[in-house]
């Protein structure tokens, strides 16, 4: 008698955990040297850099939704006008399979908004969401001083 109990627990009504699990995410880019600078004293902004890899095998097209210990988080590119460093704000970059698109001083680069100074710290990993052609993917970026102060033509 017990063991006819015994059996009959066995038959679980299955878990759909699993399938659920799958969320729309991806990890077709892979982000090296991935760095925000330290905010300057008394700044909550800052800019962030990296190197960033399209490891699929279709073109990417990629935005920045959110950083954890900001308020806000942009595209940006710096260009030369009249002599003077201008930016702006991009929606959107695209970068073609196997291809390296360079975030970089004086070219484009994260501009991240109203830092919290208690999660944005030396040495703190900052995770950054992207928008990858509509799937998301969130890549760490490393909290550093400001090292790259010369601008490289
Ligand atoms: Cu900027």
């Amino acid at each position: 008698m017990i063991r006819t109990l015994a059996l009959l627990a066995l038959v679980l009504p299955f878990s759909f955990a699993q399938a659920a699990e799958k969320a729309a995410s991806t990890n077709a880019l892979e982000i090296t040297n991935a760095r925000i600078f330290t905010p300057m004293k008394g700044m909550k902004m800052t800019a962030g850099y990296g190197d960033l890899k399209n490891t699929s095998d279709k073109p990417l097209t990629v935005k920045v939704l959110d950083a954890k210990g900001f308020k806000a988080v942009e595209l940006h590119e710096s260009s030369h006008e009249d002599g003077k460093m201008k930016m702006k704000k991009v929606e959107e970059v695209k970068i073609e399979p196997t291809k390296t698109f360079s975030f970089k001083p004086g070219s484009y680069h994260l501009m991240f908004f109203g830092a919290d100074p208690s999660v944005v710290k030396e040495g703190k990993m900052v995770p950054v969401e992207f928008d990858l052609n509509g799937t998301k993917q969130v890549v760490e970026f490393k909290v550093m001083p400001r090292t790259e102060m010369k601008m490289k033509k």
